[in-house]
Formats: structure tokens, C-alpha cells, sequence
């Protein structure tokens, strides 16, 4: 998301081993899916609308509420959004971009703007701008087919999104709102699991067992930091929240990083 391997999460075109599949689970998988991510991306088009027209008018502290919510539906389907070059350092790339000899645009830029410099000149051309990178992408994004190995890896994928960049602090490191995104990107890989459960279960169920019981584990880990609608903030964590965190995912992460074995076998 920073730029650096940003096309390689989640090829869109590849002829990948499970590329195309017979098997009736599998082709309900990908459909199931496919639909949720239509229902996210309309969702983040149009929570981002709303985004855009509270930062244009100004009204700083309901553009900062909005924020981690219209990011959220973003942040579940990342996988899939990712694999559209430049439109997601456009939307979603960290001020670390500008190394890389692009402008920082996006909503990070209008989080630094909101949490931290004030409204700048250029804030509602960037609000413009992000408006109308996230409608390509909804658009880009409907017409995304997908196949089974993605689901699978696109699950693995979000798993390390939260490991590289929100229990870091990374990625919202003007806001503090990382565990808005860990719950999405957690969101977003349960949902490609829940969709190839069927499959799953008949093929190897000791795995799905695994993934339930270190999921749960996880899930509930995060409730309890909760906090209102929506979640402490990253500089309230301790280094042992963190490293509890850390391990519950981790431990998530090993089991989902097997269904990709399972779906390839199909
Ligand atoms: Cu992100």
C-alpha cells in the first residue's frame, strides 16, 4: 500500500493453477464473494461522497468521525482493489510515497490534514481527486472475476496488511485509528473464508476447526478494545496489547495461510 510490491498482492489475470474450477462449491465461492465485494464497494463510494463533502465544507470534526468508517470498506476488500496500479497509492498511499516520485493524494492525506496541518488550499482538490479515484475503482472492481485461489490468498493478504501495517501504527499514524482497518481487513479475510467453507469443510474440516477456534480467539481479543462505535486508539495500546494481538493474529494467520494449499488441489 506504500507503493513497493503494491501490483503483486492479488493478480487479477493470472492463469493461476485454480484459475477456473468445476467444482460447485467453489464456483459459489467465488460468486458469493464476488457479490460481497460489490456491496462493499458501493458502500465505500458512498460513504466516501459523504467524506469528501464534509472536508470540502469544512466541517473537520465530522469528516474525522466519518473517516475510519468510509476507510473500512476499503480496507475489506484491499486485496481485490489493490490490484489496479496506481489508483490505490492514489487513495490509500502514506505520505512514504513522495519517495517514490508521486504526489501524497488519498485519504491519508486528508487524514494529515484533519488530524494534524489544518485545511490546506489544495485540501478540496485532493478531496476532488480521491472522489473520483474511488469511483473508478468501485467501477474497475464490478467487473473483477475472480477465482477460487484468490479468494484464498486475498484472505492470507489482509492478514498481513494488519501485520505489516496496522499493528504497527503505520498506517494511521495521524489519526490513531489502525484498529478501525484491523477489524475490516480481519473482516474482509473471514468473509472469502466463510465463502469457500462449504469446500473447506468436505476437504480438510480439522483446518476449518482451526480456523474457527483461533478466529474466535482473535475476534474476541478485539472486543475488548472496544470503545463506543468504534475502537481504542493506537497510542492507547501498551507494548503487551500489541504483542497479544500480534500473537492471536499470528496464530490465525498460520491456519488461513493453509486454504490456499486445499483450494489448489481442486
Ligand atoms: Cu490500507
Amino acid at each position: 500500500m506504500v507503493g513497493n510490491g503494491i501490483r503483486s498482492a492479488f493478480t487479477v489475470t493470472g492463469d493461476a493453477p485454480a484459475a477456473k474450477t468445476d467444482d460447485q462449491d467453489l464456483q459459489a465461492a467465488v460468486a458469493g464473494y464476488s457479490r460481497w465485494v460489490n456491496s462493499q464497494g458501493d458502500a465505500f463510494l458512498t460513504r466516501t461522497t459523504e467524506f469528501v463533502e464534509l472536508v470540502k465544507a469544512g466541517k473537520v470534526e465530522e469528516a474525522k468521525a466519518l473517516y475510519p468508517v468510509a476507510r473500512s470498506y476499503w480496507e475489506r476488500i484491499e486485496p481485490v482493489a489493490e490490484s489496479f496500479g496506481d489508483l490505490d497509492p492514489k487513495i490509500d498511499g502514506r505520505e512514504d510515497v513522495v519517495e517514490e516520485g508521486m504526489a501524497f493524494t488519498g485519504y491519508h492525506r486528508l487524514e494529515k490534514d484533519l488530524w494534524v496541518d489544518g485545511l490546506q488550499k489544495d485540501t478540496s482538490a485532493i478531496a476532488d481527486q480521491l472522489l473520483a479515484d474511488v469511483t473508478e475503482l468501485v467501477t474497475k472492481a464490478k467487473s473483477v472475476e475472480l477465482n477460487p485461489l484468490q479468494l484464498a490468498n486475498g484472505s492470507k493478504a489482509l492478514l498481513d496488511e494488519i501485520a505489516t501495517g496496522k499493528i504497527t501504527g503505520e498506517e494511521e499514524r495521524y489519526s490513531h485509528t489502525d484498529l478501525w482497518d484491523f477489524e475490516a481487513n480481519f473482516e474482509g479475510s473471514k468473509q472469502a473464508i466463510a465463502e469457500l467453507r462449504p469446500y473447506l469443510t468436505k476437504k480438510d474440516a480439522a483446518l476449518v476447526g482451526r480456523i474457527d477456534a483461533t478466529g474466535k480467539a482473535l475476534g474476541d481479543l478485539l472486543e475488548t478494545y472496544r470503545q463506543g462505535d468504534g475502537f481504542v486508539l493506537y497510542t492507547d495500546l501498551t507494548e503487551d496489547d500489541v504483542k497479544k494481538l500480534t500473537q492471536a493474529l499470528d496464530a490465525f494467520s498460520e491456519n488461513v495461510a493453509q486454504v490456499a494449499g486445499v483450494v489448489a488441489k481442486a
